[in-house]
C-alpha cells in the first residue's frame, strides 16, 4: 500500500462544491425539490466512504410523497420548457458544461470519496459529463426529423420529433455522475425534466450535481424544476417507476433491477431505456500485439476495481499464447497498487462494500469446485485504512462453466484457451448478458468477422481496443440480458423524444391513401 496521500476529506470536498450548506446536524437532505432541499430525519442511512468506512453522517431517505412531488414539479418545469426553442436549450447546457469545468476537480475527489475509484478515473468521469453537454449542444440543432415523400398528389408527409415529459433516472455507485449525465444532459436537450433517484451508497455526489445544476437553470431564467434528486433504496425507485407522469426510465444496474422495473413500467405502457449487467470477453488472437493487448487487458480487468458494467470478465486466450499471456499478466498483477484511491500511486482502490467483497470470494471458491486454478490475487488486504481492499484476481478455467455466466462486480478475471475463431466466438455469446466485446488481432480477416453479424453478440465490439473506457460519441447499450438500450452518442437523443408523423394537404382535393375511392355525397 502506497504510504502518502493528501488526505482530503468529505467535509472540504463538501464545502469546495456549497453542498455543506444542506446538512443540518449531520443529516443529509432526502430529496432536492425544485432548488430546495427536504431533510427527514426520522428516515435514514449512515454515509460512509468505502475509503475508511467512517461515517460521515446520514442521509434522509424519500418516501412517496417526495417522489410524487418531485415528479409534479418536474411536470410543471417541463410544460414551460418544452416552449424554449432547442438551440436556447442549448445555451443552458453550454453554461452547464462551464460550471462542470470550473468544479472539475472538487466534483472527481467526491467520486473518489463515495465511490471509491481512483482520482484519473474519477475525473475522466467528470469529462464524460463536460463532454455530453458539448453532445448535446450540438444536438440541440440536429434534432432533425424528416420530410417522406408522399404518394398523393400536393401532400407532405412530415416526420417531427417532441420530448417526452419527465425522464426518471435511476444510476448505480459506479459512475455515480457520468450515466445519470449521459441520460440527464439529452433529456434536457430535448426538452424534457429529470427526476433522479441516484445511487444510496453516492448521495453526495448527486446532491453536488443538482446543486450545480439547479445554480445554472435559475442565472438562465429556466424553471428550477427541472431537475430533482429524490434519495434512497429501491422502494424510492419504485416510486418513481410507477408514477404515471413519467413516460419513461432510464435505468442502470443489476440485470435482476431491470427484470423488476420493465413490467412495471410496461404494464403503463410507460418506456424503459435499460443498461444492466455485463459479462464481458475479451479474446487474444495468435496474431495479437501483446504490447497493446496486455495493457487493455489489465486497465479493463481492474480498473475501477472490477466494477465497470463494461470491465472485462473472461479472457479468451489462443491455446498458443495462453501460457505467455498468464504468466505476463500475473507479472503485471504483481506490481499493482491496491489501496487509497486518494494516493497518487494507487492503481486500484477498494471495493465499494463488505457484500461486494464477500460476492468476490464466494466466486473464487465456487470457481474452483469447477475446476479452476487461481493464478494470483484474491487475498483481502488487510492494514490502514480499514476498507474493503482486495488482490484482484485471475482463475484459469477448464471451460466455461455457471459460476462465468453470472457477472461478479469485482476484478476478477476468469482466462479460458480456445482453438479455433469460431470456437471464440462461440465462448463470447454463449452468456445471457450482451454488452461489451473485443479482440486482439492483426488479421483483418478475424477482426472484420469478430464485428459482422456472425460475430460478437454485443453492443460494443472493439478491436485492438479493451471492453471498458468507451467515448460519449457511440451509442452506449447492450443486448440479451443487458437491456437493449442505448444511451450517450449517436442518435440515443431520440430515446427521449416521441415521433410524430404528420400528412399534410396543401391541395385543393381529397385522394385517399392506397387509392381507397370512399364516395359519399355532398350534393
Ligand atoms: C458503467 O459502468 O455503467 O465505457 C458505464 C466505460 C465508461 C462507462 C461505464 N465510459 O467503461
Amino acid at each position: 500500500m502506497s504510504a502518502q496521500n493528501t488526505g482530503y476529506r468529505l467535509n472540504q470536498v463538501a464545502s469546495d462544491l456549497h453542498i455543506d450548506q444542506f446538512q443540518r446536524e449531520e443529516f443529509w437532505p432526502a430529496a432536492y425539490i425544485a432548488g430546495h432541499a427536504r431533510h427527514n430525519v426520522s428516515h435514514y442511512l449512515a454515509v460512509s466512504s468505502p475509503i475508511d468506512c467512517v461515517s460521515h453522517g446520514h442521509l434522509g431517505l424519500a418516501c412517496t410523497v417526495e417522489v410524487n412531488a418531485a415528479v409534479t414539479a418536474a411536470h410543471e418545469a417541463f410544460l414551460a420548457w418544452r416552449t424554449w426553442p432547442a438551440p436556447k436549450r442549448g445555451l443552458v447546457i453550454k453554461a452547464i458544461a462551464q460550471q462542470v469545468a470550473a468544479q472539475k476537480h472538487a466534483l472527481a475527489r467526491l467520486i473518489v470519496l463515495e465511490a471509491g475509484k481512483i482520482e484519473t478515473e474519477a475525473c475522466g468521469e467528470v469529462q464524460e459529463w463536460i463532454d455530453l453537454c458539448d453532445f448535446a449542444l450540438g444536438q440541440s440543432r440536429q434534432l432533425h426529423g424528416l420530410v417522406i415523400a408522399s404518394e398523393r398528389e400536393s401532400h407532405n408527409l412530415l416526420e417531427q420529433w417532441h420530448p417526452l415529459g419527465v425522464v426518471g433516472v435511476i444510476t448505480a455507485f459506479n459512475f455515480p455522475i457520468a450515466v445519470w449525465a449521459w441520460n440527464a444532459m439529452l433529456a434536457l436537450i430535448c426538452g424534457n425534466a429529470v427526476v433522479w433517484k441516484p445511487s444510496e451508497k453516492t448521495p453526495l455526489c448527486a446532491l453536488a450535481c443538482v446543486h450545480l445544476v439547479s445554480q445554472v437553470l435559475q442565472q438562465h431564467g429556466a424553471p428550477v424544476g427541472l431537475l430533482s434528486v429524490v434519495q434512497g433504496d429501491a422502494t424510492v425507485g419504485q416510486a418513481l417507476v410507477q408514477n404515471p407522469l413519467v413516460p419513461l426510465v432510464s435505468a442502470t444496474g443489476s440485470t435482476r433491477m431491470g427484470q423488476a422495473i420493465a413490467p412495471q413500467v410496461a404494464a403503463r405502457f410507460g418506456r424503459s431505456l435499460l443498461e444492466l449487467g455485463g459479462n464481458n470477453a475479451l479474446i487474444v488472437a495468435p496474431s495479437a500485439d501483446l504490447s497493446l493487448a496486455l495493457p487493455a487487458i489489465v486497465f479493463s480487468a481492474v480498473g475501477t476495481c472490477g466494477q465497470r458494467c463494461t470491465s472485462l470478465r473472461r479472457l479468451i486466450v489462443h491455446h498458443s499464447l495462453i501460457e505467455q499471456v498468464c504468466q505476463q499478466l500475473c507479472q503485471i498483477y504483481s506490481t499493482l497498487v491496491i489501496g487509497d484511491p486518494r494516493d497518487a500511486a494507487t492503481l486500484v482502490g477498494p471495493l465499494i462494500d463488505g457484500i461486494a467483497l464477500q460476492n468476490m470470494k464466494n466466486k473464487i471458491e465456487e470457481a474452483i469446485l469447477d475446476g479452476g486454478v487461481l493464478l494470483t490475487g484474491g487475498q483481502v488486504r488487510v492494514g490502514v485504512p480499514v476498507g474493503h481492499y482486495v488482490q484482484p484476481a485471475i482463475i484459469q478455467m477448464p471451460r466455461q462453466t455457471r459460476v462465468m455466466m453470472e457477472e461478479t462486480f469485482a476484478p476478477l478475471l476468469f482466462v479460458l484457451s480456445y482453438r479455433t475463431l469460431d470456437e471464440a466466438i462461440a465462448l463470447n455469446n454463449a452468456v445471457p448478458q450482451g454488452l461489451s466485446s473485443a479482440i486482439f488481432t492483426q488479421d483483418q480477416r478475424e477482426a472484420a468477422i469478430f464485428i459482422s453479424a456472425l460475430g460478437s453478440d454485443c453492443g460494443l465490439a472493439n478491436v485492438n481496443v479493451g471492453t471498458s473506457g468507451a467515448e460519449i460519441g457511440g451509442a452506449f447499450g447492450g443486448e440479451k440480458a443487458t437491456g437493449g438500450g442505448r444511451e450517450s452518442g449517436s442518435d440515443a437523443w431520440k430515446n427521449y423524444m416521441r415521433r410524430s408523423t404528420n400528412t399534410i394537404n396543401y391541395g385543393a382535393q381529397l385522394p385517399l391513401a392506397q387509392g381507397v375511392d370512399f364516395k359519399i355525397k355532398t350534393e
